[in-house]
């Protein structure tokens, strides 16, 4: 058994599919190696095969097989990652082979999770996608599965360890089922009620390590965690903002996207990405100093897509600009910025230009009000924005100039009060 507290070591094993994308692989590779960096483990050595499709037994050739066997004895390595999702019968005939653990993409992106979730709903979701990777491998395990428990790969939410025996296991994850759906349920409630307060919600997204968690701290003095690691957030986080004009919005910061991101987790990850579709505007951040930043922006286009929220309005922010030697070319997006989370005036900026799309939902209204209508001016002091106040001449009305938004609940309440009525389809008037 291995000993937990040890730095583990590993091999890396990885199959070239597509040969006239080579450097996308080696990129891909490079990603694993990260994610392995990330789950605390040394990487002593990479293993290529060019091939046309993966060997449906044995993932690589036989002889390549042999080869890695001889490099993982001489290397004493404590396990050997692929850089797939292997079948569960490849990660039998494997582990048969190996003298040491055998594991996948999957399972090392599963354990960072196991690593990282705190909240409740995290631990739950991580929890259930390590069962149902578990699942359909377990038919013909049998002295393999005394190997589990110890080192990556293994760990359970909050360290516990896995249960391994089916009919446990069906149980268990019909009741994590049953409490993810209570912890769904407490948290639309939250979203509706924040929705009702009509308090207007930024959400930060983007690749993992893109700096999201580095601007919310930045932007907001909260208190994140912010790594060179891959996947620091797991869990969705919001903070109150203050825009230049004392506007109050809500920013939340997301879990990171990763292409490839496994089956079993795509449930979990979807889930704690829910509130997204709820925003008013998105922050997509970019670290334009990765190599394959504008693929990163791909896998996060499609998930945003496929969560339904791609006409939310976005503002591309392209970061660590500071870390560019000479300039770059940026895909053109509608809104963007390029800026450093380390600059305080690049800070600034951003804020000036979220508050420039911010407003422009807003119109702005002239109106009087009776002295007696105190009332509207509390409401007004709530929803509105950049209000100015005077006392008519006579003394018995106030003069209101105010932004506000019409689909504000008492702009309809507000009409009376109007010194020119309101105009369709016109921001400002
Ligand atoms: N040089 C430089 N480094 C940055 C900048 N923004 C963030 N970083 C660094 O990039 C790393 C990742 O930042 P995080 O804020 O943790 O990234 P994230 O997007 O929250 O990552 P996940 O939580 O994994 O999705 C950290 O080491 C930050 O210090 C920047 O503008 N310039
Ligand atoms: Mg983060």
């Amino acid at each position: 058994m291995n000993d937990i507290n040890k730095q583990q070591t590993a091999l890396l094993v990885g199959c070239l599919l597509d040969q006239r994308n080579e450097e996308r692989m080696r990129l891909s590779l490079e990603e694993l190696g990260e994610l392995a960096r990330t789950a605390g483990v040394d990487v002593l050595d990479v293993i290529t095969q060019n091939r046309d499709r993966v060997d449906s037994a044995w993932y690589l050739g036989s002889g390549k097989i042999q080869e890695i066997a001889q490099q993982a004895e001489e290397l004493d390595v404590d396990v050997i990652i692929f850089n797939d999702e292997l079948s569960p019968s490849q990660n039998r005939n494997l582990e048969a082979t190996f003298d040491c653990r055998v594991i996948d993409r999957t399972q090392l992106i599963l354990d960072i999770f196991a690593g990282r979730a705190h909240s409740r709903e995290g631990k739950i979701q991580v929890e259930l996608a390590q069962y149902n990777y578990l699942l359909p491998r377990l038919a013909g395990q049998g002295n393999q599965l005394s190997r589990l428990g110890g080192g990556i790969g293994t760990r359970g939410p909050g360290e516990t360890k896995l249960e391994t025996d089916r009919r446990h296991i069906r149980r268990r994850i019909g009741e994590l089922k049953q409490q993810m759906d209570e912890v769904v349920r407490t948290r639309n409630l939250h979203r509706e009620r924040r929705k009702k307060n009509q308090t207007y919600q930024i959400a930060l997204v983007g690749y993992t390590n893109a700096g999201k968690s580095t601007l919310l701290n930045r932007l907001t003095e909260a208190d994140i965690l912010e790594e060179d690691k891959l996947f620091a957030t797991l869990d969705p986080t919001t903070r109150q903002l203050e825009l230049p004009s004392g506007k109050e919005v809500l920013l939340t910061d997301t879990v990171g996207f990763i292409q490839d991101l496994p089956t079993a987790l795509i449930a979990a990850f979807r889930s704690t990405l829910e509130g997204v579709q709820e925003a008013d505007l998105i922050l997509h951040v970019v670290d334009v100093h990765h190599p394959d930043f504008e693929v990163h922006m791909e896998v996060v286009d499609k998930v945003l897509k496929d969560l339904k929220a791609e006409d939310i309005p976005q503002l591309v922010v392209y970061n660590k600009a500071d870390l560019l030697e000479g300039s770059r070319y940026l895909p053109r997006a509608e809104n963007s910025i390029q800026m450093s989370a380390l600059h305080d005036q690049d800070l600034k900026n951003l804020l000036d230009q979220i508050e420039g799309i911010v407003l422009t939902g807003y119109n702005m209204v002239e109106l009087i009000i009776p002295m007696e209508r105190g009332d509207v001016l509390s409401m007004l002091h709530r929803a509105g924005l950049e209000m100015e106040q005077e006392y008519s001449e006579d003394g018995t009305a106030y003069l209101v100039n105010v932004r506000i938004r019409p689909d504000e609940p008492i702009f309809g309440k507000l009409i009376p009060f109007m010194v020119h009525p309101p105009v369709q389809n016109e921001e400002e008037w």
